[in-house]
């Protein structure tokens, strides 16, 4: 089966300014939400869980990009990217995490359970892996359907470990489901490194037993990451079944807020974030092309610390939710339909 890598200076020479500017803004956006989530987190105003997405916003803006409208995702815990990047809005995810009326759950779901069926956003899972065979049901609805959608279906190096995964390949293989496995391989599962966990550095190429090719791809350069997201959605589109992304990314945070990180030097993470950070290197990429100055990424900058500024707020503001919603929203009162050809 056909395994590749990318380069990882993939069509740096014909992109856009608007099309770097959208990368930088919407990965910027990311990071600047989630370092707010983390005061929040501090400030005492987040309850339970939280795990940022820091340094890996290359990938979910990259893959993004390469998606259509109807087009679905899933994911785990580490989802507050995925939901800013498909276009949920700051506002609702913040007032998620701060437990109020003005979340996507109402309040009642937290970082790790928010959905938004409007932008076809399926979670938000704790349960390591179990998102992957429901991205794979996702992926079968459309297909009962006879659309053309594609799911993206996203987990970690660490679950990737998980049986149920490849029970999932067999069946996504076996009914030539229209998924993309996206394997967001930061290196590490909480403390455990993948060389200590993980028998072959090759994720990507657990498909092949399946018939499910796959590549690796640079997570930190997001025009890779789009490069790769559009052969990948080329494919499921064109009837030909699951494809894995094994997107080699780094989390900059600890694993969730609690995290004593001795499983890692100050001096690895200091040299990813120095060498290898996503929105640097965009950055660069429109400074040295000449797509931007200095003065408007400093106005991108303000926009987007205005937009999350603003979402700090309106998670301080909204009120907690009232008792009685405890007994909502636990059914379904719904069931999907097929859709007329
Ligand atoms: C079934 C299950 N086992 C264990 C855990 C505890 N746990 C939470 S995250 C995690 C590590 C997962 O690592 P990885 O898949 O690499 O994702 P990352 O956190 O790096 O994004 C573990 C073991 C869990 N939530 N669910
Ligand atoms: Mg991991």
């Amino acid at each position: 089966m056909a395994t590749r890598k990318t380069t990882p200076t993939a069509r740096k020479s014909n992109v856009s300014g608007d099309e770097l500017k959208h990368y930088y803004r919407e990965m910027l956006l990311i990071r600047r939400f989630e370092e707010k989530a983390g005061q929040l987190y501090g400030m005492g105003l987040i309850g339970g869980f939280c795990h940022l997405y820091i340094g890996q916003e290359a990938v979910v803006v990259g893959l993004e990009a390469a998606a259509e409208e109807g087009d679905k995702r899933i994911t785990s815990y580490r989802d507050h990217g995925h939901m800013l990047a498909c276009g949920m809005d700051p506002d609702g995810v913040m007032a998620e995490l701060t437990g109020r009326e003005g979340g996507y759950s109402k309040g009642k779901g937290g970082s790790m359970h928010m959905f938004s069926k409007e932008k076809h956003f399926y979670g938000g899972h704790g349960i390591v892996g179990a998102q992957v065979p429901l991205g794979a049901g996702l992926a079968f609805s459309d297909k009962y359907r006879g659309n053309d959608r594609v799911t993206f279906t996203y987990f970690g190096d660490g679950a990737a470990n998980q049986g149920q995964v490849y029970e999932t390949f067999n069946m996504a293989a076996l009914w030539e489901l229209p998924v993309i496995f996206v394997i967001e391989n930061n290196q590490y599962a909480m403390g455990t490194a993948q060389k200590r966990s993980t028998s072959t550095e090759e994720i990507h190429k657990r498909g092949e037993p399946f018939g499910i090719p796959g590549e690796i791809v640079d997570g930190m350069n997001v025009l890779a990451v789009k490069d790769a997201g559009e052969k990948a959605v080329a494919h499921c589109r064109a009837g030909k079944g699951p494809y894995i992304l094994e997107v080699k990314t780094y989390r900059y945070r600890g694993h969730s807020m609690s995290d004593p990180a001795k499983y890692r030097t100050r001096e690895e993470v200091q040299k990813m974030r120095e060498e290898r950070d996503p929105i640097e290197q965009v950055r660069s990429m429109l400074l040295s092309g000449k797509h931007a100055s200095e003065d408007d990424l400093k106005a991108i900058d303000k926009e987007i610390k205005d937009i999350v500024n603003k979402s700090a707020d309106f998670s301080k503001e909204s009120p907690e939710p009232a008792a009685d919603e405890l007994w909502t929203d636990i059914y379904a009162d719904t069931v999907p339909q097929k859709e007329e050809a």
